[in-house]
Parts: C-alpha cells; sequence; structure tokens
C-alpha cells in the first residue's frame, strides 16, 4: 500500500514560526513519525510539500496509478481552494484531511472547508498527531477497500 502525504503553504515554517499555534515540531520531524508509523503498518510513505495550488493540483492528479490514498494538509487552500477539491476529486483516491489546529474553534473563515466534502473524514486539532492518527484511519479505510473488493 502506498500512501502520498501532501503538506499545503507555509508548513515548511512549522517549528521555526509561531510555535503558540502550530507546535515546536519541524515538517521534518513530522514526516519522520510518519514514515515510522507507515513501516510498522506495512505501508510506504511519499511527501510533497508546495506553496503553490498550482504544483499541489500537479502532485494530486499524478498520484493516479502510483497510490492507493491521499493524506493531505492543505493548509490555507482548504479554505478557498477549489482546484485542489476538483483535483482530489477526479483523482477518485480516498482522502483524509488533517489539520494541527483545531480549525473549527479558530476565526469564522477558517471553518469551512472545500476538501471535506471529498474526504473520508477530517481530523483537526491533535498537533502533529493529526497527521499519525490520519495515517491510521486512512490504513484501515483501504485496507476495508480492499477487503470489500475481494
Ligand atoms: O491547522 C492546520 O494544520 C492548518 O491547515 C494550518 C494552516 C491554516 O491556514 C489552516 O487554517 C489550518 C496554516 C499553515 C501555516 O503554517 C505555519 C507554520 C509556521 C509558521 C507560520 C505558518
Amino acid at each position: 500500500m502506498n500512501i502520498l502525504v501532501v503538506h499545503g503553504p507555509n508548513l515548511n515554517l512549522l517549528g521555526m514560526r509561531e510555535p503558540g499555534i502550530y507546535g515546536t515540531f519541524t515538517l521534518e520531524r513530522i514526516n519522520g513519525a510518519i514514515a515510522e508509523l507507515a513501516a510498522e503498518l506495512g505501508c510506504t510513505v511519499s511527501f510533497v510539500q508546495s506553496n503553490s495550488e498550482g504544483s499541489l493540483v500537479d502532485a494530486i492528479q499524478q498520484a493516479s496509478g502510483g497510490f492507493d490514498g491521499i493524506l493531505i494538509n492543505p493548509a490555507a487552500y482548504t479554505h478557498t481552494s477549489v482546484a485542489i477539491r476538483d483535483a482530489l476529486a477526479a483523482v477518485a483516491l480516498p482522502v483524509v484531511e488533517v489539520h494541527l489546529s483545531n480549525i473549527h474553534r479558530r476565526e469564522e473563515f477558517r471553518h469551512h472547508s472545500f476538501i471535506a466534502p471529498v474526504a473520508v473524514g477530517q481530523i483537526s486539532g491533535f498537533g502533529p498527531d493529526s497527521y499519525l492518527l490520519g495515517v491510521r484511519a486512512l490504513f484501515n479505510h483501504i485496507k476495508k477497500e480492499i477487503v470489500t473488493q475481494a
């Protein structure tokens, strides 16, 4: 099983700015923890981070064929991007949306997600654990899909 982990804009700054909101873990450390969990579960993970909407759309389109599911923190594009939502819908892979912070207890403009309606589910508010919970949720979801297809 192959999972693509997609990080949106500014997440490359994790651990360097705004630790009060986003914590002290760097993106590299989060990716390391995801890779460790994936090895335990017996699946492989690839990572992409971009600050540009078009590059994220390209990465999602290219996931078709090579991956069984997508874990995504679309960051600010969560609240603005019809293009990323359409790419996720088009690629037709199971998607889990994750957020470090609880977007529902923050500013009103963060409460709406364009991504949630095309995702299997959303995990929000658990810091780096959101990613790890998301990997487990996506892994279990894909496994169930494989069993029901058999
Ligand atoms: O809580 C999350 O994971 C978010 O997706 C993070 C986004 C924000 O726009 C979403 O509403 C919720 C922002 C990511 C920016 O990350 C930074 C990290 C360090 C310093 C500055 C920004």
